[in-house]
């Protein structure tokens, strides 16, 4: 059937009267932000970490004195202690399925990394001769090896570094006149590192692998500086920072396609990432300066870098009075998002639940990553018209926008993708 003899606005009309009102129940329900409490309650918390499967969340807590924790959704945060004579500890890695932990407690001086399973408790990683400290960020998929620096202060001795879980401690060593390496994140498999390595102009992101050594991953045109943060499950995709002149810069590397300037998350000088999806895809981090005006941020390619709070409270995600700093880990499929928000001046670790996955979605008009009224308004608009695109409503892309195209776009409605 075609529709050119149709009255399109009487049309129209009867479609968002008839069509949204029937509708209206299927709407997607949007992301879910939940604060995850602090030990004690009360006291800040921060979440740095959350596993592959999104069930499990790690990070610290507590106000003069820090402690680890893991937090699931059955059993709230619990502390995972720290080693004694410790004056803290830091949450860092958590494996995909959340049965294991690393981190480092801090002593006076030094720190020392530790592995953590629900089984064997806390124990310490080993250290290289002479070593006297060690901190952990990173872990595989399966929680076997686990990714850091080990070394012996001054800082300028330490070098990045992988732990077995049978003990045996590997120094991946530095780029070539460098005075330090940090390990910070590994691909789910342990094979491929990413860091930063200090050489004398300043800090570089690193791409390690057994067969290929340390590799520079360079910088942007006109930075300084650069850091790595976050790393694909295979290993291929890696993002973070680079230092330019008043600020820093998001970047993502492929081996294809070198570093790119993914910018900055717009009204702010600073903006870093932390972590990213299994695909590298979704990329998370924080805008800054540092301190309570400090933003959390996503990436994905079709929307570029977007304020989290600003995309939830869009989509109708409830924040009532919170302020989403910082975006620290996201699960595998990226629908799940930890971080450190800010609510009545505490600092407080959360999660956010049922974000899109942002794959291709014709039916997305607007990029959302929900196909939604937002959508339906863009297709009704242009209803009819000749020339249309495919990003206009015209799903089957044969021209123009008919019921074809508004049926297709029904059986969708409410979806997230
Ligand atoms: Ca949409
Ligand atoms: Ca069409």
């Amino acid at each position: 059937m075609h529709m050119s003899r149709v009255n399109f606005a009487d049309f129209r009309q009867a479609a968002i009267l008839g069509v949204v009102g029937a509708l209206a129940g299927a709407t997607a329900a949007p992301p879910v932000f939940n604060n995850l409490g602090s030990i004690p309650s009360g006291s800040p918390s921060e979440g740095v970490a959350i596993s592959g499967d999104g069930l499990t969340v790690v990070g610290q807590s507590g106000s003069s004195s820090r402690v680890a924790y893991r937090w699931r959704s059955s059993s709230g945060m619990q502390s995972i202690g720290m080693f004694p004579g410790a004056i803290a500890s830091y949450g860092g890695g958590v494996n995909d399925n959340g049965t294991a932990i690393t981190g480092f407690c801090d002593f006076t001086g030094y720190a020392r990394a530790f592995r953590w399973t629900s089984g064997g408790g806390m124990q310490p990683l080993a250290l290289h001769p002479g070593g006297t400290g060690s901190e952990a960020f990173g872990f595989s998929a399966d929680g076997q090896i686990v990714i850091g620096s080990c070394g012996s202060e001054p800082n300028g001795l330490f070098r990045a570094t992988r732990w077995f879980a049978n003990g045996t401690i590997e120094n991946l060593g530095a780029l070539p006149g460098a005075v330090y390496s940090e390990g910070r994140a590994t691909s789910d498999d342990g094979s491929v590192v990413i860091g930063t390595s200090g050489v004398a102009a300043g800090a570089r992101a690193f791409r390690w692998t057994a067969a290929g050594g340390m590799q520079d991953l360079g910088l942007l045109p006109g930075a300084t500086q650069s850091f790595a943060g976050a790393i694909s499950a295979d290993g291929s995709v890696i993002a973070g920072s680079c230092t330019v002149p008043g600020g820093s810069r998001v970047f993502r590397w492929t081996s294809a396609g070198g570093m790119q300037d993914l910018g900055v998350l717009q009204g702010f000088t600073t903006s870093g990432a932390s972590s990213m999806n299994a695909a590298g895809t979704i990329i998370v981090g924080a805008a800054g300066p540092f301190g309570s005006t400090q933003r959390a941020f996503f990436w994905t390619e079709s929307l570029g870098i977007v304020d989290l709070q600003e995309y939830l409270v869009s989509v109708g995600t409830f924040l009532g009075d919170v302020s989403i700093n910082s975006a620290r880990g996201i699960s595998d499929d990226g629908t799940r998002i930890t971080g450190s928000a800010t609510q009545g001046g505490l600092r407080q670790a959360y999660i956010v639940t049922g974000m899109p996955r942002f794959l291709p979605c014709p039916h997305d008009l607007n990029r959302s990553g929900f196909i939604d009224l937002g959508d339906l308004a863009i297709l009704l608009a242009d209803f009819g018209a000749p020339d249309a695109e495919p990003e206009d409503g015209d799903l089957d892309d044969d021209g123009d926008i008919d019921l074809h195209d508004l049926t297709s776009f029904l059986a969708r409605f409410g979806e997230a993708c």
